[in-house]
């Protein structure tokens, strides 16, 4: 039997997260393992080695060393096509329609959102003072991307068809903490179509699985 992958960082970083719920949706078998950001571990040279960037996640399968939670979801899409759910396109249309909401999801709505998460969900957390013109701003350029989806998913179920894809998939880590960590969740919730998309969604078994583990403590040291 092929050894498990490996993810290195912590479920409740939204890019470890991403590649958790593709690795559960695909029956991937993989080997979570510790990060310790808190001391600085993912800054540490032989860390750098396998994340020259020094953040999370890192993954390896066999000889193969990957950075970028995106760009793992599509190798792990790849490579494991023939297991668990069918998360990517086979012909062309279906791929460039699923590259270009994943791609939306990269561009459009994952900077107004990791804003928003970092500053409403984190700063309290870490006790940082909020930027509260930066919260203002990416507010009202996250509604304007919430716009065009609400309008997306009145024609479609899922934003690249009737299919749950990867595309979906990866709005779901600041997904969450935006609905259930800020109390900006009227984003999602306001809006009918994205609503009932989200609800769809995040009540995925993989994804409730990932939740369990980041609401579960690391074992301690
Ligand atoms: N685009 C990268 C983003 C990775 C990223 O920003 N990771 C964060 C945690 S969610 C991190 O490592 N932050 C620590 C740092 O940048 O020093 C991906 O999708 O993998």
């Amino acid at each position: 039997m092929a050894a498990a992958v490996k993810v290195y960082g912590p479920p409740l970083s939204t890019a470890v997260s991403r590649v958790l719920a593709c690795l559960l949706e695909k029956d991937v078998p993989f080997q979570l393992l510790p990060v310790n950001m808190a001391r600085g571990e993912h800054k540490k040279p032989d860390y750098l080695k396998i994340q020259p960037f020094g953040q999370v996640p890192a993954f390896q399968d066999e000889s193969i060393t990957l950075f970028e939670s995106r760009a793992i979801s599509r190798y792990i899409c790849d490579k494991y096509a023939n297991q668990g759910n069918k998360l990517f396109g086979t012909n062309p249309l279906e791929k460039a329609s699923i590259d270009q909401w994943l791609e939306a999801e990269g561009q459009s709505f994952n900077p107004p959102s990791s804003v928003l998460v970092f500053q409403l969900a984190f700063a309290p957390r870490m006790k940082l003072k909020q930027d509260e013109n930066l919260i203002k701003q990416n507010e009202a350029k996250l509604a304007k991307v919430l716009d065009v989806y609400e309008k997306r998913l009145g024609e479609s179920r899922y934003l690249a068809g009737d299919e749950f894809t990867l595309a979906d998939l990866s709005h779901l880590p600041n997904g969450q903490y935006l609905v259930n960590a800020t109390d900006r969740g009227e984003l999602f919730l306001s809006r009918k179509n994205v609503e009932r998309w989200w609800g769809e969604i995040s009540s995925r078994e993989s994804w409730k699985k990932v939740v369990e583990m980041q609401n579960s403590p690391p074992p301690s040291a």
